[in-house]
């Protein structure tokens, strides 16, 4: 079975995933799209050999599209995971779920007055190998507890629309999650530390920034946020347990050793440096329709590490340790 897959939102990312369906992996392909852009659906439905609909609404609706992928702007995405839901449909929506706790307990309550898991979150760094091997290897209890995690998340730049909560709700949300799945355990409180910002920002952001997390045990988590590094993606992260320490290592593929000196590349691309782990996604979630399953993170997911962000958010604007305000979690999502 090939799933026919409406993509909502084919900019930067959802072009990446249409590619990655169209050429690495097996068993979907993109026949839909919709945007808020009409030209831009109508050039890419042309070159992928698809349908452009007019609305999300419409394309969620139509026969041919048999599960849908959401790679719009966040704030936009509560209404289309909605009407995925309400058709039956199952839906991958990129991260964030919602910018706001409120609005991802609003698609929760709606997946499980359905009664079946729909929606999958795209929460890609679960997937990446390194990552991986360091939960496997922290889950195995060889290192003993884990005491505490060191992030580090930088972007070469960022455009002038990103606003000075992004920060937060669309960098290092990735953090959160990945944390909440590495250490299996939920945050109770967040802070934010405010070094001096570098001159390289727009004016309006905070940059560098230190958000500071706890987990219900007592594991503290500090994520470096700096999106204006100016010298590439650089992902960072060290565990350290009661015996020793595991941190993902560089991730080039080569090293050039000469009279300039020894170096790797850094890329500056996300979807460069996470590229397994977005195909082994993308993949899985295929694999899981075709078998009429859930996988990945879920709703549950989604709405979890955004009242963590709602927390850091508002850590951000007001000095002092913000508590994490969560729902118990519901026994459809365990
Ligand atoms: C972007 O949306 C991403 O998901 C990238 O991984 C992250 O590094 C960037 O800061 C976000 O804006």
């Amino acid at each position: 079975m090939t799933v026919r897959i409406g993509m909502i939102g084919p900019g930067g990312m959802g072009q990446a995933h249409i590619d990655r369906i169209h050429t690495v992996i097996g068993g979907g392909r993109v026949v839909a799209v919709s945007d808020v852009d009409e030209v831009r659906a109508k050039e890419v439905a042309e070159r992928i050999g698809g349908t452009a609909y007019a609305s999300s609404a419409e394309l969620i609706g139509a026969d041919e599209v048999d599960a849908v992928m959401i790679c719009s702007y966040g704030p936009a995405h509560e209404v289309d995971v909605l009407a995925a839901i309400a058709a039956g449909k199952p839906v991958f929506c990129e991260k964030p779920l919602t910018p706001t706790a409120g609005a991802a307990l609003r698609i929760m309550e709606a997946e499980q007055a359905a009664g079946r898991r729909l929606v999958t979150v795209g929460f890609m760094r679960r997937f990446d190998r390194s990552y991986r091997q360091m939960k496997a290897l922290l889950d195995s209890g060889e290192l003993g507890e884990t005491l505490m995690v060191h992030c580090a998340h930088r972007n070469p730049t960022v455009p002038q629309h990103y606003t000075w909560d992004m920060a937060i709700n669309d960098t290092a949300i990735h953090e959160v999650d990945t944390m909440r799945w590495l250490l299996g355990e939920e945050f109770v409180s967040a802070r934010v530390d405010k070094p001096k910002k570098t001159s390289l920002r727009f004016e309006h952001l905070q940059d560098p920034l230190v958000l500071i997390l706890e987990t219900q045990s007592g594991v503290r988590v500090d994520d470096e946020i700096f999106v204006n590094c100016q010298f590439g993606y650089d992902i960072r992260c060290e565990a350290v347990a009661e015996k020793g320490t595991v941190s993902l290592a560089d991730q080039n593929a080569v090293e050039v050793r000469d009279a300039a000196g020894h170096r790797n590349s850094i890329t500056r691309d996300h979807n460069d440096r996470f590229w397994g782990a977005f195909v082994t996604e993308v993949q899985e979630w295929i694999n899981a329709v075709a078998r009429g399953e859930h996988t990945g993170s879920t709703s549950w997911d989604g709405y979890a590490a955004a009242c963590v962000c709602d927390a850091g958010v508002t850590a951000l604007t007001d000095d002092g340790v913000v508590e994490v305000e969560m729902i118990e979690k519901p026994a459809f999502y365990s």
